[in-house]
């Protein structure tokens, strides 16, 4: 099983569900940067209050914020891992790019959650995070969709896409990523 990898997706995909799951089963550390910036709003640091502000707006948080969170994790990272909302846009891509090149640990597959925006909502209005409202929500889709989804082709021509059909139930899509990624 590879176990290098990146998890895309719209929000609400479920990169997060998806991702949680599969660390558990095949023991990977698991560096959600949305995780990782709730835990930094909740600790109410300076940085963590300017975060909570962007986040709450649906936007990206500053890329140098979010890849010295992402770095100081990754260069201390004994076993398999699993990036999960990272990276969000082609700054992020490229600094990632360098950093796993230091770390001579390249990136094996990404896997890119797809699913219609009509779902995306119902899922995270039914969420109810603090960032989930429909305005928000929108914001983000949009911000996905300038940012974000390039990276797919991205990764497309590097070889190493699997693409997966995110609208089935959690355990039927677990399955699809098991059979992609074997
Ligand atoms: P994230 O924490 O990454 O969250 P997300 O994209 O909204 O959700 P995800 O796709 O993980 O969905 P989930 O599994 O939870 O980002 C939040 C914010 O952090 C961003 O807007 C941004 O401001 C900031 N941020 C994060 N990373 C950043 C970066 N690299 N750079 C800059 N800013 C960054 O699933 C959603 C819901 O659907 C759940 O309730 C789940 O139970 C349900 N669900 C999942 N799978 C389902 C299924 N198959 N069927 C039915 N329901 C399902």
């Amino acid at each position: 099983m590879k176990n290098k990898l990146l998890f895309l997706g719209p929000p609400g995909a479920g990169k997060g569900t998806q991702a949680n799951l599969f660390c558990k089963k095949y023991d990977l550390d698991h560096l959600s940067t949305g995780d990782l910036l709730r835990e930094e709003v909740s600790s109410e640091s300076v940085l963590g209050l300017k975060a909570a502000e962007i986040m709450n707006k649906g936007e990206l948080v500053n890329d140098e914020l979010v890849l010295s969170i992402v770095e100081g994790r990754l260069v201390n990272v004994k076993k398999g891992w699993l990036l999960d909302g990272f990276p969000r846009n082609i700054h992020q891509a490229d600094s990632l790019e360098k950093l796993l090149e230091k770390i001579g640990q390249p990136l094996e597959a990404v896997v890119s959650l797809q699913i219609a925006d009509k779902f995306l909502i119902q899922r995270l209005l039914a969420r109810g995070r603090e960032d989930d409202n429909e305005q928000v929500i929108i914001n983000r889709l949009n911000i996905y969709r300038d940012k974000t989804a390039p990276l797919i082709a991205l990764y497309s021509n590097q070889g190493i896409l699997q693409e997966i059909d995110g609208n089935a139930d959690i355990d039927v899509v677990f399955s699809c990523i098991e059979k992609a990624l074997g």
